[in-house]
């Protein structure tokens, strides 16, 4: 795995790419990662699930907190789980990014891999719009853009047409985190014009501040849909509960590393912002 002092570039979108994010609270990142880690990060999770489902169990500390169905397997709590995990966790550009729009430097907060499959009754599904981060997460830098202390990068690892149940947003319903989320979901499900999903080849990542109220798509054909995440909030932030790194992986993982997996940088937290007409630095 390539880390040299594990630099990331600043500011990693292109002016474009942050206004959209500023617009609707969520951008998408074509060819985010190369082809290759995203071909080795889907056959590793097909490989766990199919270990899981010929013996019951999980193998090297992998484990499920939210469901291992046909419809729903997850995996949580990646780094320690297999060197491509690490390596999607601690991607330079992928972190750059989630550092750029938190406002400061990153530590990963949660990490997941999931495999979604359309369950036997397709008419069955629905949305499940939710947040992670209300209000009080949320603040603008001097330069006037909007930035989030918990924020993520969902990566699909199988090419996503309009069909196959891309993640779905509620446009520009980061800056509506002061308002009653049901009230706003009811609003937008009442207009489908307002409800974006992800169509994107497979390497793709979806940025997004968590005040973003979002949601699984509705898959309407046969595909699987595998997905990658990574959750990043600032240093002095504790992990969503069940993520907390492993000691021994930690001790011996990468020492430039250390910081984004254990948040030991803590309370030295300077922030960062940018301007919007700042170009996009070289991609690492
Ligand atoms: O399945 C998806 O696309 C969305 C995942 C999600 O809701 C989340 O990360 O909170």
């Amino acid at each position: 795995m390539k880390t040299p002092d594990f630099k990331r570039p600043f500011p990693a979108l292109t002016p474009t790419q942050r206004l959209h994010l500023e617009v609707y609270g969520y951008v998408v990142i074509e060819q985010a990662i190369s082809a290759d880690l995203t071909v080795r990060l889907r056959a590793k999770t097909y490989e766990i699930e199919e270990e899981f489902r010929r013996t019951g169990t999980f193998k090297d500390r992998s484990k499920a907190m939210f469901g291992s169905s046909r419809e729903y397997f997850r995996i949580d709590n990646l780094p320690h789980v297999d060197p491509s995990y690490l390596e999607y966790v601690a991607h330079p550009y992928l972190v750059g990014m989630a550092e750029e729009i938190i406002g400061g430097e990153a530590r990963l907060e949660q990490s997941d891999v999931h495999i979604r499959r359309p369950p036997a009754n397709k008419a069955e599904q629905g949305y499940g719009f939710h947040r992670g981060a209300g209000t009080h997460f949320t603040w603008r830098g001097n330069e006037g853009l909007f930035h989030c202390h918990f924020v993520k990068t969902l990566t699909n690892l199988t090419d996503l047409g309009p069909d196959d149940g891309g993640t779905t947003v509620i446009a520009g319903s980061h800056k509506l985190a002061h308002m009653d989320a049901a009230e706003v979901i009811k609003a937008a499900q009442d207009d489908p014009r307002l409800i974006h999903w992800v169509v994107a080849p497979a390497g793709s990542t979806l940025l997004f501040y968590e005040a973003t109220l979002h949601s699984s798509g509705i898959i309407r054909s046969d595909n699987d849909r595998v997905l990658i995440i990574g959750g990043y909030t600032p240093t002095m932030f504790q992990t969503w509960q069940g993520y907390e790194p492993e000691p021994d992986f930690v001790a011996q993982a990468p020492s430039e590393l250390r910081p984004l997996l254990t948040g030991d940088k803590r309370y030295g937290w300077p922030s960062r912002t940018r301007r919007l007409a700042d170009p996009a630095a070289e991609r690492l």
